[in-house]
């Protein structure tokens, strides 16, 4: 169960308001642990295919412009329930319905620039990590805070 995994990207928005460290350290101080990690400009392609499930949707094209638009910062991260702690994290889709203390309700204010994407299920986090990382660009490795985090 530990070794849930979930995708976590920082979008162009975040990239460009320097909230990369923010992000980063909420997860890293919660005590999941980073297995891959990459910054980059991902190609249309891949957004289209990223985003598939909300095809039919009016900011669908909107939406994969935007993140097409600058650098994003994508990554896989790993531990117990972090898809669900994951999306807890974040926040709610639109800002304005996000609590203080998750990232969109601490950094952001409407749905369309909302600076994070986590997957919402086991099942679309498998599928998003394949599309997002080859299978060596992941690392498995054992952290020495691992038993001071679980029992
Ligand atoms: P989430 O990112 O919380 O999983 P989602 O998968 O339903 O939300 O939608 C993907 C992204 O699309 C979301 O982060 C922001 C954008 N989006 C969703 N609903 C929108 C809306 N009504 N108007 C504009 N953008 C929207
Ligand atoms: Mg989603």
């Amino acid at each position: 169960m530990a070794e849930e995994r979930t995708f976590i990207a920082i979008k162009p928005d975040g990239v460009q308001r320097g909230l990369i460290g923010d992000i980063i350290k909420r997860f890293e101080q919660k005590g999941f642990k980073l297995v891959g990690m990459k910054f980059t400009q991902a190609s249309e392609e891949l957004l289209k295919e990223h985003y598939i499930d909300l095809k039919a949707r009016p900011f669908y094209e909107g939406l994969c412009k935007y993140m097409h638009s600058g650098p994003v910062c994508a990554m896989v991260w790993e531990g117990l329930n972090v898809v669900k702690t994951g999306r807890v994290m974040l926040g709610e889709t639109n800002p304005a319905d996000s609590k203080p203390g998750t990232i969109r309700g601490d950094f952001c204010i409407q749905v369309g620039r909302n600076i994070c994407h986590g997957s919402d299920s086991v099942d679309s986090a498998n599928k998003e990590i394949a599309l997002w990382f080859k299978p060596e660009e992941l690392v498995s490795w054992k952290s020495c805070a691992g038993s001071w985090i679980y029992e």
